[in-house]
């Protein structure tokens, strides 16, 4: 494009803006909110994708190519505006345009709340995810639940975690689109009959409570290219605003009672990361978009498949993220033979070849079973439907295992009194994988074993991968000019091109420009400390940066009493030498977790100790930066120097966070625990540094005992120090964290955080040394950023097309 063509697009641009502005808003541009400008902005960006949208959708109803939907009960999928400009190519021009038009186009961007519709991990890989798929061109939708509130806002009040509703739509949602046209009834309770119509046994589900699902569906444009896929949330609604009899009666409230019954089921979020707790309200929540979800699939399908069912699992793979949409299973077999007409057997071939399961966690706590009695009594068909599926996967059992009792017993899906959602899930999909290799060697040897012995050929491994588009060129641009500069702009599509960076090893001159990069992202995310936490930092300190959930097992404990430890050697001797160092925290805790929200206390009491002490001359800072979420995730990943991932070994099934760190080139300080050790693989020995128990010394003490931690305390009066100031007043008048302390002592450190704390003191140690010598430190950062390609999420869905969906 010559410059006399940019220069008319842009006039067509801002006139086009301009004209929007008041569309939205009913006034000029220059009397516009940013609120508006936002608006006006969104509408633009809308118009600009849907017809590649409906042009992406006319091809998919054509059923040639094989369809993936993710079922899943999160999606994380942060602000939008970003990608979408920078996929469709004209960020530049929007930015370029907004700066001549005196407009604040970061202010304008900030407008957009950012959907809190997960929790963690497992929500946001499943947002890479479909970032991959459109990337890639591949057909691949979301679906999911429009909740009402997402994860709740955290502040932190005195030191603690204060939850605040997070009321993301207040100011409507640009990007949606409600297609109540498409919507699905969903049924709950009643009774089941079966009948003889016509010579055929059918079952007749009556007096159930029917509400609404209703489709909200978010275009997900891929880069560059002409591919946009769809992200379909669906929110409950009752089937009649009004009950009239009861309205007719003046009963008026019962008369919208079942309104807002009806909405609960969409209302809210369920804050637990890595946990279950089995209510009611969360089954209805896995029923709902798993039903509505099947069901237009099988619509969709039989449209363009002159009504036939045949072929349906060469065309389409349902995958289900962990077991939440476990009852895609027995509902497919439900639509099949009660609604379809197919017999039992045909509609199981059906569902397993097109149903593959991933598993994201091996803490048994969050492994979900639900009681007999309220899946029987709020899902009565499909409770049959599962009873069905146990009832012949045991006597299949029975025959390749003759009177193997305990196997049988263990394996069976409903046991207990409980329906086990992993077992249902594994038995009705072709294919289940860990997300990381060790996790999957896990899954294999440990938490499946019995299941791996059955079938052997089910179980595969995708270590997951996170989006470079949101996590390298949108939210560094400054380090994506720079390897543009260096290495040309062709990586972005092929991560792995990044490796080029090695060439620059050795090269003065780009170790200037890399850390000069570095050092903006550190000043970025101190100004923003400094406005938000009122704590000032040396951009030049080390940005030693933990931020994910807040959990035992990931011991951000770990981290914190080393911080107290650090602090008391430099309050010994106040010259010792060291790199001063910035420590910083991030993350939620679980509303109900007494325990994570001690830790976030006692992080934000060192805080309180260590910031205010002037005989430690800078050299240590400690800030926990309140809502950690997608948004603020983009400000830290680049600014990091150090990424803790500290989980004890064989806990963290992946993590997704080490991977963005890296790629941003933060230097990895972690235990060998999920793909920590591939990214070790990945870079080398030396350009990681690595401590701790490995997992099966973990497995060990945990199966046999043999650690007592009480031992560890006695011989090291390094710990005894630190764990007595966690009670004696140290960290403020009259606040003492026993609860903590007898984790530590009473019960055996059961996360074994005494028991690596030595390791990790050394190991921070090395990383003191190391980031004194700049050179090493650039060279292991630049390494970092050049081996992160394989960590790429478009790798995790080319793995996933090839070994498991069968697509190419
Ligand atoms: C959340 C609820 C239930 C089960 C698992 C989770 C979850 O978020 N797991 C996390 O999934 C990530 C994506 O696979 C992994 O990287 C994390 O290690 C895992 O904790």
């Amino acid at each position: 494009m010559n410059s006399s063509e940019r220069e008319n697009i842009k006039a067509a641009y801002k006139a086009t803006f301009t004209k929007k502005i008041e569309e939205v808003s009913g006034n000029c541009l220059a009397d516009a909110s940013l609120l508006k400008q936002y608006q006006a902005l969104a509408e633009m960006v809308m118009e600009s994708i849907t017809s590649q949208w409906a042009k992406t959708n006319t091809l998919y109803n054509k059923n040639e190519s094989k369809q993936v939907y993710f079922f899943s009960i999160e999606f994380l999928i942060g602000r939008l505006m970003k990608s979408y400009l920078s996929n469709l190519g004209v960020e530049e021009l929007v930015q370029e345009c907004s700066a001549e038009m005196g407009l604040d186009y970061e202010a304008i961007l900030a407008q957009e709340s950012d959907p809190g519709l997960g929790n963690g991990g497992l929500g946001r890989l499943m947002a890479c995810y479909l970032d991959s798929s459109s990337a890639m061109g591949m057909p691949a939708h979301g679906n999911g639940i429009r909740y009402k509130y997402g994860l709740f806002e955290q502040r932190i009040i005195n030191g603690e975690q204060i939850e605040v509703a997070d009321n993301w739509l207040k100011n409507g949602y640009p990007f949606e689109i409600r297609n109540p046209d498409k919507s699905v009834i969903i049924k709950y309770y009643g009774q089941i009959h079966s009948e003889n119509i016509n010579g055929n046994l059918t079952f007749v589900h009556e007096n159930y409570e029917a509400i609404m699902a209703v489709p909200y569906d978010i275009p997900i444009k891929g880069y560059r290219n002409e591919t946009v896929n769809s992200l379909r949330l669906w929110s409950a609604e009752p089937l009649e605003a009004f009950d009239l009899p009861s309205f007719n009666q003046g009963h008026f409230l019962n008369a919208v009672r079942h309104k807002s019954e009806a909405e609960a089921i969409s209302q809210i979020l369920y804050p637990n990361d890595n946990g279950f707790d089995g209510k009611l309200l969360r089954l209805k929540q896995e029923y709902f978009f798993v039903c509505a979800g099947i069901k237009r699939i099988i619509v969709d399908f039989k449209r363009s498949n002159n009504n036939s069912m045949d072929g349906f699992s060469d065309k389409i793979c349902i995958h289900i993220n962990d077991t939440h949409p476990a009852l895609c299973g027995p509902e497919l077999m439900r639509v099949l033979m009660d609604e379809e007409g197919l017999g039992w057997e045909e509609s199981w071939k059906i569902t397993v070849a097109a149903m593959s399961f991933t598993n994201h966690t091996v803490l048994p706590e969050a492994l979900e079973k639900w009681p007999v009695d309220m899946m029987k009594d709020l899902l009565p068909r499909i409770y049959m439907i599962i009873e069905e599926i146990n009832r012949r996967f045991l006597l299949d059992l029975d025959n390749e295992f003759p009177h193997d009792l305990d196997r049988n017993h263990s394996l069976s899906i409903i046991r207990d009194n409980y329906v086990h959602m992993a077992s249902l899930a594994i038995v009705s999909s072709h294919s289940i994988n860990g997300v990381a290799t060790l996790h999957s060697k896990i899954l294999r040897e440990e938490t499946f074993n019995g299941f791996y012995q059955v079938f052997p050929k089910r179980f595969y491994s995708v270590t997951n991968g996170v989006s470079p588009r949101r996590f390298l060129m949108n939210s560094n641009p400054e380090l994506k000019t720079l390897i543009n500069d260096s290495i040309g702009p062709d990586w972005d599509h092929n991560l792995f091109d990044l490796k080029k960076l090695l060439n620059y090893i050795n090269d003065p001159v780009f170790y200037q420009k890399f850390d000069a990069v570095k050092l903006s992202n550190k000043v970025r995310l101190a100004n923003y400390m400094a406005r938000y936490n009122n704590v000032t930092v040396d951009p030049n300190s080390i940005f030693d940066i933990q931020v994910k959930r807040i959990h035992e097992y990931k011991r951000q404990l770990l981290n914190a009493l080393h911080v107290l430890y650090l602090y008391n050697r430099l309050k010994e001797n106040p010259n010792l030498e060291m790199a001063p160092r910035t420590f910083i925290f991030a993350g939620k805790a679980a509303p109900g977790y007494y325990y994570a929200k001690e830790v976030i206390k006692l992080i934000t009491a060192i805080a309180e100790l260590v910031n205010n002490d002037p005989s430690l001359h800078d050299k240590l800072k400690v800030v926990f930066l309140a809502n950690f979420n997608v948004s603020l995730a983009e400000i830290i990943y680049p600014a990091a120097n150090i990424s803790e991932q500290i989980s004890t070994a064989g806990k963290e099934a992946s993590g997704t966070g080490n991977m963005k760190f890296m790629m941003n080139g933060a230097i990895t300080l972690g235990t060998m625990d999920g793909a920590n050790i591939e990214i070790l693989d990945a870079v080398g020995p030396s350009n990681i540094v690595s401590f701790g128990l490995s997992a099966d010394e973990v497995h060990h003490y945990q199966k046999y005992g043999g650690y007592r931690s009480i031992d560890i305390f006695e011989q090291d009066p390094r710990i005894q120090q630190v764990l007595h100031q966690l009670i004696d007043g140290t960290l403020g008048y009259g606040l003492s964290f026993q609860a903590i302390y007898d984790s530590l002592l009473l019960y055996n450190d059961g996360y074994f955080v005494l028991k690596d704390f030595n390791a990790y003191a050394d190991a921070q140690n090395q990383v003191d040394h190391l980031f004194r010598n700049p050179t090493i430190w650039t060279k292991m950062s630049i390494s970092n950023v050049a081996n992160s390609g394989i960590f790429s999420s478009d790798r995790s869905i080319a793995d996933y097309q090839r070994e498991i969906w069968k697509i190419i």
